[in-house]
């Protein structure tokens, strides 16, 4: 790079001191400023117009969920047909009984199983299906033996499954401590020949609140993957 020519910049090096230490700064008009001192190699950006600013200093838009799908694809436990998760994803668990007006679950038993599937196809996208309904509340008895069967049922992005108490508004998205110990479905991706990955989780809802599960991957609470779980006594 030369002085006055940098990425077709304006660009002088000037002197000055940070923090007591002498450094030689780089400016670069529009662009940025590269620092160089006693020890320190750092990069500080200006604040360049949207317009003077290169596209790859652009800040990306990145989908987590597709990045994190192709990441994570083979590392399941288990798999399951597409048809296998299509069908589980609405069928109503034993022991319990479903409104669906309400878009509630309400187990009457100690021992509380259910598949959750990550959008599966031919639903609302960005939500979790369970027993035919989308993101429904679930309620459970105070003690319940929890068991879930999380199925990743999208063809190209990562999804998880986590149940938070309290919940904490960060931004536009929720988030808190894991409520019970194992109420966590690790982030699954993107389906492999084996078929959609799926994971067996199990906790038991020892304290009576009004919990809510999400999907953990950034962006996807907001975009619609939460609902409500009720332990009551
Ligand atoms: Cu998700």
């Amino acid at each position: 790079m030369k002085l006055g020519a940098a990425g077709g910049q304006p660009a002088a090096w000037l002197r000055t001191v940070i923090r007591g230490r002498p450094v030689r700064v780089l400016a670069v008009t529009g662009v940025g400023a590269a620092l160089i001192g006693a020890g320190v190699t750092s990069a500080i950006l200006a604040r360049p117009s949207a317009r003077a600013q290169p596209a790859a200093l652009r800040t990306p838009q990145i989908d987590l969920g597709q990045v994190w799908g192709r990441a994570f694809a083979q590392r399941a436990a288990q798999h399951e047909s597409l048809t296998r998760a299509e069908a589980d994803a609405n069928q109503v668990p034993a022991g319990a009984t479903v409104d669906r007006a309400a878009n509630m679950i309400r187990f009457h038993t100690g021992n509380a199983t259910m598949t959750v599937v990550a959008n599966p196809p031919n639903g609302r996208d960005m939500a979790f299906r369970i027993a035919g309904l989308e993101n429904p509340t679930i309620q459970i008895s105070r003690g319940a033996q929890v068991t879930i069967r999380f199925v990743n049922g999208d063809s190209d992005s990562a999804h998880g499954w986590l149940l938070l108490d309290p919940v904490v508004q960060v931004g536009s998205e929720p988030h808190g401590p894991r409520a019970f110990p194992g109420a966590y479905a690790p982030i699954l991706g993107d389906p492999s020949p084996a078929g959609q990955p799926m994971e067996t989780i199990g906790f038991r809802a020892t304290t009576d609140g009004t919990y809510r599960y999400e999907c953990p991957v950034p962006g996807h609470a907001a975009m619609g993957m939460q609902g409500t779980l009720d332990v009551t006594g």
